[in-house]
């Protein structure tokens, strides 16, 4: 399920056409909603389980779609989380969740915006602005861009440095004015209020300062590296930023 794009919204022949293949369709048409409400009531474990990605196609609760290129994401929680900062820096560092909950947080409320078309209005966002973590590590000169990774194993994105130090990046601890749920790639995923969602990369545990850019898992596929909502990829969207 790895080359499909970052969600089905899109191509609902496609998406009908992968069910049947899969031999599934009517179970999953009938036990989606039993798996949304697991997933709204904040359980979210359906979705650690399913191996066919078929999860992407679900609610997440508030009008998002679940999202996962990875079969099973492990759970992190505040006792054994790490996000390491490290590459071009003169001081790497690795942050636990407690030690960037005692760090200023910046709270955003902006539309989310997939580049499949869903979108999600005003939807609060709570975190450390990127800027002040890479200011802490002292980017050193000649560095151009981030490079993002996930504990999920697979999953990255990418920035320039300009756009990685807009105070509307942030790396967020809370969503929708709660801890980032796991589903939604808690405890800590990265923000980029005014880029496409897949920006926005879920279970962040690793930021390396890089001397250029190195496109991100979509962007592999051939998704936009300079993903401005309504600028990119071919869509008119209302800016998100
Ligand atoms: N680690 C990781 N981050 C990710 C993705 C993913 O598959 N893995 N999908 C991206 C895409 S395409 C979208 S639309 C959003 C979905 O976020 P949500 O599950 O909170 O709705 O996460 C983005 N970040
Ligand atoms: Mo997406």
């Amino acid at each position: 399920m790895n080359s499909r794009p970052p969600d089905a919204e899109g191509t609902p022949v496609g998406r009908r056409l992968v069910l049947t293949m899969l031999g599934v369709g009517a179970a999953a048409v009938v036990a989606a909603p039993a798996l949304q409400r697991v997933m709204e009531s904040g359980l979210g474990a359906v979705a650690d389980k399913d191996p066919t990605g078929l999860t992407g196609l679900l609610p997440n609760g508030g009008g998002f779609r679940y999202y996962s290129v990875a079969s099973s994401v492990p759970r992190k929680s505040a006792a054994d989380y790490r996000l390491k900062i490290d590459g071009l820096v003169d001081r790497p560092a690795t942050y636990t969740l407690d030690g960037l909950r005692a760090l200023p947080q910046t709270r955003l409320v902006r539309d989310v915006q997939c580049v499949t078309g869903w979108r999600v209005p005003e939807t609060p966002f709570e975190g450390v602005r990127l800027s002040a973590l890479l200011d802490a590590a002292g980017v050193r000169p000649g560095a151009k861009a981030i490079r993002f990774t996930c504990f999920d194993g697979t999953y990255s994105e990418s920035l320039t440095l300009d756009q990685a130090r807009r105070p509307d990046v942030l790396v967020a601890l809370r969503m929708q004015d709660k801890p980032v749920a796991h589903s939604h790639g808690g405890p800590v995923r990265l923000y980029v209020a005014p880029m496409y969602f897949y920006k926005s990369a879920k279970w962040l545990s690793g930021i390396t300062v890089t001397d250029s850019v190195k496109p991100g898992y979509w962007e592999e596929l051939g998704y936009d590296v300079d993903a401005w909502v309504g600028r990119s990829n071919g869509r008119d969207d209302d800016p998100t930023g």
